[in-house]
């Protein structure tokens, strides 16, 4: 299968997946249950169920084994949009081409909106099939790290903190190592885990993830610069207009992208313990060097 057709492939399976997962919009309070449907299903690439599913694959797994993490991962980077998108964060009208959640359905609706798909996030993942190594205690554990103050929340808290100042490249690796990176290396972990991988597999999988995330960031920071609204789905060119600092503002663009491609060859290199079998992740990471949205 070429790259082309897996992605859509596992993108699909991953929807599938979560409409299974998710409450439908018929149950009652509807409300809540349209929001969350309306913001998962709004078109996202699905980069990190993609990168769970081939982690597992990397690993020896079965990809069917991986969905409930994969699910999770993405319900997870869901709820981390739907908040990050409110007035009082990065105040945003448009995400995935879409009216925002609040938007559409009001601030208090999208707060919630954000806490029923975090919640759901631990719902699913603890249906995780288990391993020799690995049980509900692991998957549930591994996730709510990367949820909590030392990763996600305390990235956006630097990111917050940040707003309106000169930073220094070191403090953009430490925003989206927290927040990006940890995202993308958990959903590496998670799939590892389900294919009962030694420790050894799953420290190429963080290397590779922590690597693959900051050039993912370096490579959304650039976009944000050059590409359109439309392409995006976003709202481009919005860091620049908050004072927000960026790769493209703390590096340049040329040096930008020269950085995009020595953290993707950092990553590539990271994958060496996994042998063949890594060879879609491979193949997952070039393309990310090239992502045009
Ligand atoms: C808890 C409010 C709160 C935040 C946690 C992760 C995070 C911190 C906030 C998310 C906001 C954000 C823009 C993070 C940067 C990560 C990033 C590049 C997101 C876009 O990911 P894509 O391109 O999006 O994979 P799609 O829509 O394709 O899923």
């Amino acid at each position: 299968m070429d790259l082309k057709t897996y992605l859509k492939a596992m993108a699909a399976e991953t929807d599938a997946a979560l409409d299974r997962f998710l409450p439908k919009e018929e149950q009652s309070p509807s409300t809540i249950h349209s929001a969350m449907r309306y913001s998962v299903f709004a078109g996202g690439k699905r980069l990190r169920p993609i990168l769970c599913i081939a982690a597992a694959e990397a690993c020896g797994g079965d990809p069917g084994d991986a969905l409930p993490p994969a699910c999770a991962v993405e319900l997870m980077h869901t709820y981390s949009l739907v908040h990050d998108d409110l007035p009082a964060m990065d105040d945003d009208d448009l995400r995935r081409g879409r009216p925002t959640c609040h938007k559409v359905y009001g601030e208090g609706m999208a707060v919630l909106c954000g806490d029923a798909l975090l919640t759901e996030a631990f719902i699913v993942i603890s249906q995780t099939k288990a391993t020799k190594r690995y049980g509900a205690r692991e998957y549930v554990a591994e996730l709510a790290a990367t949820g909590g103050s030392l990763k996600l929340i305390g990235g956006q808290v630097l990111d917050l903190e940040g707003e309106g100042k000169k930073l220094e490249k070191e403090d953009l690796v430490r925003i989206h190592e927290a927040k990006t990176a940890a995202l993308l290396t958990t959903s590496l972990r998670l799939g590892g885990m389900t294919a009962n991988a030694k420790p050894e597999k799953l420290q190429a999988l963080t290397d590779f993830g922590y690597a693959l995330g900051l050039a993912f960031q370096v490579i959304d920071d650039i976009l944000d610069v050059t590409q359109s609204t439309e392409v995006l789905g976003k709202t481009a060119g919005k860091d620049a207009a908050v004072e927000k600092s960026t790769y493209p503002s703390v590096l340049g663009l040329e040096n930008s992208r020269k950085e995009a491609a020595k953290l993707t060859k950092q990553a590539l290199d990271s994958l060496e313990p996994l042998g063949k079998k890594a060879g879609r992740l491979r193949e997952i990471a070039a393309s990310l060097l090239e992502r045009e949205y």
